[in-house]
């Protein structure tokens, strides 16, 4: 039974490569932080037999127990600040966390397997971000990095830090420089989830408008379920590489907009949103597509959300969830109405 250490698994994708991975007949660990985490009941739900380590990533002592704990074949360092926008305001725990944490857990490996860094194979999230004020369209592996904001710069650096330790150490780590991918599990500060939320609410006559920042930028948006897929299949080849995970397709918070109300019956949103200076960043990633020729030629992957889709199903999901809460808070209402 192969054994896998997931950092970040409480977090969008760490959920999806949990179930994944425990489909596959995989043992898995998951690093859990904070003393009383409230995602617990969750995680363990959707990746039964889930063994939850305490650690964090800023603390290498908790990262060298848990990974001696864990015993792991595979590690995958999803854990991370992973929000831009709050980047600029906490640039320093941004940067100890999605940058040095990087570092802390490469060498929690190194140590804890007595510099037998091959014995554990690493796959760290890199983003799109690193990107950022892009040098060519669309961005591939050999693209230029320009980072536009803590996050990227953080990330840049965990980036080059997992390239070093393969180069330096031998160790089996790759980078997986995924571009933004989205699932009704996504956080509600993210632009996809904010978006179908606030329509949905609005739908059901729960809220009246969206405040929202830049409608101009473009993103590659795929699909949390697939883009775990990749990750696993970076770690089952036979050499360490880098590869670019993305749909080659890119669309504007406008277009994003449009698919998202319409799904309501809604054509002209106008009125239902607003600009809001607080939404803006200092600096701006204008366009994101990226081109996963040598993740479908080598890996064999591929998209199996398109855009359209993958909007409708979250819209989906946070109607049913609006629906919810109204259908409770109204027995709520008859109960304490009744004598
Ligand atoms: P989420 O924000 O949903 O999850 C982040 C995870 O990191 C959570 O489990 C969080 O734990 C954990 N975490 C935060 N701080 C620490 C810490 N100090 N120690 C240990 N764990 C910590 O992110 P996603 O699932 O969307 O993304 C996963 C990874 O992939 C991240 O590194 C992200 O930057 C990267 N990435 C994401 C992309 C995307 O589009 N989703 C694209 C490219 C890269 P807690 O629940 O306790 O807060
Ligand atoms: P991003 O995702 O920064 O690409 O990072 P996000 O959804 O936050 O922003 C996408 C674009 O939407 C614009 N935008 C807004 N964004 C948010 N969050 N809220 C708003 O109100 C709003 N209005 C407009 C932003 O300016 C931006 O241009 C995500 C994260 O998952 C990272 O961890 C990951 O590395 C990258 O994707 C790839």
């Amino acid at each position: 039974m192969p054994r896998a250490l997931i950092t970040g698994i409480t977090g969008q994708d760490g959920l999806y490569l949990g179930e994944m991975l425990t489909a596959k007949g995989y043992e898995v660990f998951g690093l859990l932080r904070g003393q009383s985490n409230p995602k617990v009941p969750t995680v363990e739900s959707l990746v039964p037999g889930v063994q939850l380590l305490e650690g964090d990533l800023t603390d290498l002592p908790s990262l060298i127990g848990a990974v001696e704990i864990a015993q792991p074949d595979e590690v995958y360092n999803l854990g991370a600040i992973s929000f831009v926008g709050v980047s600029w305001r906490q640039a320093e725990l941004t940067g100890e966390i999605t940058g040095m944490g990087v570092l802390r857990m490469l060498e929690a490996i190194r140590i804890a397997t007595g510099n037998e860094m091959d014995k554990v194979r690493f796959y760290q999230a890199s983003s799109s971000e690193m990107f950022g004020k892009v040098r060519e369209v669309p961005q591939r592996e050999s693209t230029p990095f320009h980072p536009r904001s803590p996050y990227g710069v953080a990330k840049t650096f965990g980036h080059y830090m997992t390239v070093n330790y393969r180069e330096s150490y031998g160790a089996f780590a790759v980078s997986g420089i995924l571009f933004n991918h989205e699932s009704p599990r996504r956080g509600i500060e993210f632009v996809t989830r904010k978006v179908t939320r606030g329509v949905a609410r609005i739908a059901l006559g729960v809220q009246e408008s969206i405040s929202l920042g830049n409608l101009e930028s473009r993103r590659d948006w795929g699909f949390a379920g697939d883009y775990v897929d990749a990750m696993w299949r970076m770690l089952q080849q036979d050499t360490p590489d880098d590869y670019v995970v993305a749909t080659g397709e890119t669309h504007s918070i406008r277009e994003l907009l449009d698919v998202a109300f319409a799904r309501v019956g809604i054509d002209d949103w106008s009125r239902h949103v607003v600009q809001d200076p607080r939404f803006f960043r200092p600096a701006e990633v204008d366009i994101l597509v990226g081109d996963p020729t040598k993740a479908m030629d080598k890996l064999g992957w591929k998209p199996t959300v398109g855009f359209q889709e993958l909007v409708e199903m979250m819209i989906d999901n946070d109607l049913a969830i609006e629906r919810e809460q109204i259908d409770r808070a109204e027995r709520a209402a008859t109960r304490l109405s009744r004598p």
